[in-house]
Formats: structure tokens, sequence, C-alpha cells
């Protein structure tokens, strides 16, 4: 039976830890500052990105370099399958990029798993390919499972100031509301892998009690058998009191935190927070 690879990208922000011990590798994207790449991860870190963007440097972002990827391949034996779960390919090109190496590699096989999303439901994909994977499933039987799964995670965010994603030419709203919308904090989600305002809410607070409201009517109950992400920007406070009230309301799911690191960062900017959910296979 051939050997399963696990690649993701850096923005599932999964611990360095749990990649060592699973055996998940961990391609980098990087943010550029002054002409300058960081690769988060390695070069720069979320503490680092933060105080830096405070003295009002604006970074902009690429995708995982393709020439690094395809050595780190040719290192593999003949045959292996590698399960590539990238960020959404409506927001980078990191999923094409894996197609291309595909068609660039003959003695491996590359299964690009587009998340449609990012972050931490990108990392609970991950973990169920991790999961599979060390429970002897096939390459195609992690990959039809992961393409279920990405469709019952569910994930809003709220993000201090829509300037960022604005400039970055991530939010997919028509020109003619754009004005309408960087005036407010909509709860924003991702439709067909691209960013999109959910509901126009006016402020910080009433959008994350929004996001709560959705969660209410979807996990009923105690929440037993759900895992809850709570997201943040290098703001362990905010995301702290935040699980505090998903503990109250939800106190049997498993509630984890995560961040926004370099990379997402730099397209919500400082503040923005994220809730996902999804009911954890039997
Ligand atoms: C690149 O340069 O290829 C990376 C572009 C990354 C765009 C990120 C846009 C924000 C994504 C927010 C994800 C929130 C998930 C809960």
């Amino acid at each position: 039976m051939s050997q399963i690879v696990i690649l993701t990208d850096s923005t599932a922000y999964l611990p360095t830890t749990y990649c060592e011990e699973h055996q998940v590798h961990v391609a980098p994207l990087s943010v550029i500052f002054d002409g300058d790449a960081y690769r988060e991860g390695f070069d720069i870190s979320v503490a680092e990105f933060y105080e830096r963007i405070q003295t009002g440097s604006l970074p902009t972002t690429s995708q995982p370099n393709i020439g690094d990827l395809v050595s780190s391949f040719e290192q593999l034996p003949e045959g292996t399958d590698i399960i590539g779960i990238t960020l959404s390919s409506g927001i980078s090109g990191t999923y094409q990029a894996l197609h291309t190496i595909n068609m660039m590699v003959d003695h491996v096989n590359v299964h690009p798993v587009d998340s449609r999303i990012s972050c931490m439901p990108q990392a609970f994909l991950v973990q169920e390919a991790v999961r599979l994977r060390d429970a002897g499933a096939t390459a195609e039987t992690i990959v039809q499972r992961l393409e279920t799964l990405k469709e019952q995670i569910r994930a809003y965010f709220v993000v201090d100031d829509l300037e960022h994603l604005q400039r970055g030419g991530r939010l997919s709203v028509a020109q003619a509301f754009v004005g309408s919308f960087l005036k407010i904090k909509p709860v924003l989600h991702f439709v067909d892998g691209k960013i999109v305002p959910f509901e126009k809410i006016r402020t910080f607070k009433r959008a994350v009690n929004r996001i709560e409201e959705m969660m209410k009517e979807d996990i009923r109950g105690d929440g037993t058998g759900y895992v809850i992400g709570v997201i943040h920007a290098e703001d362990s406070a905010k995301a702290e009191a935040e699980i505090a009230e998903l503990k109250a309301l939800f106190p049997q799911a498993r509630i984890e935190m995560s961040v926004f690191g370099p990379v997402i960062g730099t397209h919500l900017g400082p503040g923005a927070i994220g809730v996902t959910w999804y009911h954890a296979a039997e």
C-alpha cells in the first residue's frame, strides 16, 4: 500500500507540535513588507506580525513557492499519495498551484482538496484527514470524506475595519454597495469559496451576538458531539471572553482557540474574530 502524506498550507494555523506529532507537512504562504517576503510560521511569528502592522506598515501576501514544493515532493518515495488541503481557491492561487505541481511531478500523486475556506475550518479538515489516514483509509476515501465534511462546517467572522479586505480585493461585494458596507460591521462568511457579507449589522458586539444566535439555532441542546473554534487576531482575552459565553451555552461541546496569523491578518486587519463549528463523526 502506498504511503499517504498530508499536506496543508500555513493558513490552517495548526500548532507546530500537532504537525510534528502527526506528520502533517506545511507549505508556508508569505507576507511581503517593503519587497521582503517572510514565510509565516518560519520567518515571522503572529506576535511580530501584529506588532509590525501597528506601525502602519501595510504588507501584501503570496502563495507558497512552487519550486520549494516540487523539491520537497521529489524526496518522497515513488507512488506516494499527497493529500493537499488548501485555503479556498476563491481567495488564493494555492490550490491551483497544487494542480500545476501535480502535472510537473510523475512519481507521486497529488490530490488537491480545496477547503473553500481557511484557518480553523481548514484545520478541522486536516485533523479529519489525519484521523482517517491513521485508521488505514485510502487516499480516495479520505478525499471523499473531506469533500462531505467541508459542506458541514460552519464559520462566520467579523472584522473591525473592512478596508483591509477591500484593499486586498478579497471582499466579494458589488462595487455599488461597498461604501455602505464599509461603515458597518457586517457578519461575513464564505459562499462558493468567496467572502461575502452575511448580514448588515451596525456594531461589533451585535455582530458577534448574531453569530451566537445562529449557533443556538443550529446546535440544539448542550453541544454534545460538537467541536467549536474561536479564532482571534492576537487578542486572546477577546477570544477567552467569547469562549466563556459559548461554554455557558454549549457546556458539552469541545471548544478550541486558534489565530488569524500573518497572511490572513493582512486581509482582515487587527481586531477580527471568527467562530466555526461542526458536528464530529460518531
Ligand atoms: C494569497 O496571497 O494567496 C493569500 C490570500 C489570503 C486571503 C485571505 C482573505 C481572508 C480570509 C478569512 C478567513 C476566515 C476563516 C474563518
